[in-house]
């Protein structure tokens, strides 16, 4: 029998966003990695000087992409998302001339927590680095605009399926039994909507079977999640959120004009009790 929606009482879990104005500070995010709290919202966290310039070089970024993997939206960068390993760090090192290219002269604010992230981690024995293989390494962000028509601009997912279904040669498959942080950065935003939806549920393994989604955690269908209390983060330029990716999120429907939605995301998450990763 298929279940189709989220029934158990014992399968919602309550969320927990803390919010900041302007301020990031490491513990608030390691409080995520320990999954302490769902998630983590800090306003106004970087300039709009910044915000612009990274806007700017996404739109003229000769490394511009439309995805072709089902999931509408334009990218710079490289996605593991249904691909193995060697494709992944291989597309990787590709595409970071682009990414770097995002960032032109700034101090790039990404690679900001990220140092600061890993100098914290360091002072408690933990190291923190880019996921690697033989074929490469992995890039700090990627960049995107969703793009995806009706209620969301990027469907219900978790992003946990995909971290599983890159095979065991992928050094982040061994975060997924742990928390993965998403960690997104938004230079630009629509005039309304393209908030963050987070439901309080995170699926297992067997929810992702029965909903047909095992290897992709995506799309959750509305009946799905119809009885699931969700949760808005309310977003602008400037801002950036942490989630637990576990928990199913999504990117509501967004104005149509002039200012597109961009996001700069990655994920990092405890490989072993010693080492964070870091992807993309
Ligand atoms: O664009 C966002 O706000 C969320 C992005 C996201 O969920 C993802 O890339 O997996
Ligand atoms: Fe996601």
């Amino acid at each position: 029998m298929t279940i189709n929606h989220v029934s158990h009482a014992s399968a919602i879990s309550p969320l927990t966003i803390r919010e900041r104005v302007g301020l990031i500070n490491t513990s608030d995010i390691i409080s995520v990695l320990k999954g302490e709290i769902t998630g983590l919202h800090v306003k106004n966290a970087f300039s709009d000087e910044v915000a612009e310039e990274i806007t700017q070089n996404f739109s003229r970024s000769p490394g511009l992409k439309d995805r072709r993997d089902g999931v509408p939206g334009q990218y710079v960068g490289a996605s593991h998302y249904k691909k193995a390993a060697v494709n992944y760090f291989a597309d990787s090192e590709d595409a970071r001339p682009f990414i770097d290219l995002l960032f032109g002269d700034l101090v790039d604010p990404v690679r900001g927590i990220f140092d600061a992230l890993k100098r914290d981690l360091q002072h408690q024995g933990i190291e923190l680095r880019l996921a690697q293989s033989e074929q490469g390494q992995a890039n700090i962000c990627r960049a995107i605009s969703w793009c995806g028509s009706g209620p969301y601009a990027l469907a219900p997912h978790d992003d946990v399926a995909q971290v599983l279904c890159a095979g065991g040669d992928f050094e982040p498959s061994a975060v997924a039994a742990n928390t993965v942080v998403a960690l997104n950065f938004y230079p630009s935003m629509a005039k309304e909507g393209g908030d963050l939806r987070m439901w309080g549920h995170k699926p297992t393994a067997a929810d992702r079977k029965q909903q047909g989604v095992e290897t992709t955690g995506y799309p959750y269908s509305a009946t799905y999640l119809e009885t699931v209390p969700c949760q808005d983060l309310e977003l602008r330029a400037g801002d950036i959120a942490l989630i637990d990716g576990g928990f199913i999120h999504g990117v509501t429907r967004k104005s149509d004009g002039e200012e597109s939605r961009l996001v700069l995301n990655s994920f990092f998450g405890f490989a072993r009790p010693d080492l964070v990763l870091w992807w993309t």
